[in-house]
């Protein structure tokens, strides 16, 4: 997990916002994560919209504030948090009542949000292909600005060339189906568990809620509107998911524009039609 400390912000002006601030953007999965955990815990804050399709995640201001050019971004009287999993451990810190994580399980519950991260660029895969139908390509001006980018923190200047590797392969090849395969057998080894758990249980990790349900809420979103087998493979994950759906903090925050809806309706025929779809690039069960 990456940090930056108040004194390496070079968008200073963000240093005076007053009380809880996020950096966020409607159809971004870990703005998504925060906002339905905000929603449960019934916290007010302040919503600064950076529009990735708009490429403002790339502009010297935003840059100024997270070098890796990510949302979401917490801004807490001058504290400022760049990582969506540290963000939600400040929040609990802060914010103790009706607990979405046991005080005794804040180190198993690190290592597994750790997990949840490290698959971060498979959600992307699927996202990229599967909802967003090939959309979304940075233009080349907008990624060599990014790229040159020299902020005040080198590890994290070092760390942005991830991103960067990311949006030039993707704008050169797009998502290739081995792409997808490898990040669908990730994917089945941590649902493989999941249904035994949820076999016995009502949530993740026992019969109370937890951060790490609103993690896999918001992953299992992307993966059941692209078309990922649960019903037929993962029946009790399929069940918990759907009681997750059904409540508002959390509908609200995934229900997507009508415009990404009629994408996602093209990708689905256009993947199906050229053998593309999850359902032919799944695991051998
Ligand atoms: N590990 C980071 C990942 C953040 C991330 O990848 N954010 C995405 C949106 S969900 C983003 O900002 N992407 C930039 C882009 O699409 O250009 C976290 O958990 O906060």
């Amino acid at each position: 997990m990456t940090t930056i400390p108040s004194e390496q912000v070079k968008t200073k002006e963000i240093l005076d916002w007053k009380g809880l601030h996020l950096l966020n953007f409607r159809t971004s999965s870990c703005s998504q994560k925060l906002r339905i955990y905000l929603n449960l815990k019934k916290i007010s804050w302040t919503s600064h919209s950076v529009n990735l399709a708009a490429g403002k995640n790339y502009t010297e201001w935003f840059l100024g504030i997270n070098p890796k050019g990510l949302i979401p971004v917490l801004v807490d009287d001058g504290h400022v948090e760049i990582e969506s999993n540290d963000i939600l451990m400040y929040l609990e810190k802060k914010y103790p009542q009706n607990p979405l994580v046991d005080e005794s399980e804040i180190e198993n519950m690190n290592n597994l949000l750790k997990d949840e991260d490290d698959l971060h660029e498979d959600i992307r895969n699927i996202a990229y292909r599967y909802m967003f139908g090939g959309l979304g390509k940075k233009s080349s001006k907008g990624l060599e600005v990014f790229k040159n980018y020299k902020s005040s923190n080198s590890e994290l200047d070092t760390l942005k060339m991830k991103e960067v590797s990311f949006y030039e392969t993707y704008g050169e090849e797009g998502i290739t189906n081995e792409s997808v395969k490898l990040s669908l057998v990730r994917f089945c080894e941590r649902y493989n568990k999941f249904e035994g758990h949820l076999t016995n249980q009502k949530y993740l990790m026992g019969d109370k809620l937890s951060m790490l349900d609103l993690a896999w809420f918001i992953y299992s979103y992307r993966l059941y509107i692209s078309g990922f087998p649960f019903h037929k493979l993962y029946p009790h994950v399929l069940t918990w998911f759907e009681d997750l759906y059904s409540r508002n903090e959390f509908y609200k925050e995934v229900n997507d524009p009508l415009i990404l809806k009629i994408i996602r309706q093209y990708a689905k025929i256009s993947t199906a039609l050229s053998g593309k779809s999850i359902k032919a690039l799944m695991p051998k069960q």
